[in-house]
């Protein structure tokens, strides 16, 4: 992340658009909302973040505008990290003028003990709809209208749910 997702039995790290909204929280069925969000995957948590630009990324990788995709991720990406304590932001000076703090997580969810499965029809019409359960009560939608794309994260996020199955 941004530009190359790798993967480590410690740490994994994904990151991406994609379409989500939350099904049931705390165990309680709420209504949809599906939104596009700016969506990254560290080690075991899976974060949310409702990026001003995720349609934009979105425009520029289905028109093929790479350059102006690559600089809208990495602002996105940058805007999703930067309310994590740990990391150091120095490195980042010249590119600020992409970032700035307009762009807070949304939400973020913990995959130990969670479950993925491709969503039935009853949950939803659309295509390519994962449906993710956490331990806590939450559950999630999850869909991209790129087979590949949505592939790519059911393959990581089980990947994940297995690594901590008994943590
Ligand atoms: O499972 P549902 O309730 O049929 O989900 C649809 C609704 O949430 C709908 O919103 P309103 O009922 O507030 O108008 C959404 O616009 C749809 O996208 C939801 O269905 P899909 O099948 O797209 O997940």
């Amino acid at each position: 992340c941004p530009s190359s997702p790798k993967h480590s039995s410690t740490l994994s790290e994904k990151c991406g658009v994609l379409n989500v909204t939350k099904i049931t929280e705390h165990g309680k069925k709420v209504r949809k909302n599906w939104t596009s969000s700016w969506t990254v995957l560290q080690g075991s948590t899976l974060l949310f973040a409702k990026g001003q630009n995720s349609a934009t990324s979105w425009s520029y990788y289905r028109s093929g505008s790479f350059p102006e995709l690559l600089l809208s991720l990495l602002s996105n990406w940058k805007r999703s990290v930067k309310p994590r304590p740990a990391v150091s932001y120095k490195h980042y000076g010249p590119y600020s003028k992409f970032g700035g703090n307009q762009s807070k997580p949304e939400f973020a969810v913990d995959l130990r003990g969670g479950s993925v499965e491709w969503a039935s029809k009853e949950k939803s019409s659309k295509k390519h709809v994962i449906e993710l359960k956490t331990r806590q009560g939450t559950e999630l939608l999850i869909q991209s209208e790129i087979d590949s794309v949505i592939t790519d994260w059911y393959r990581a996020l089980t990947e994940v749910i297995n690594t901590h199955a008994w943590e």
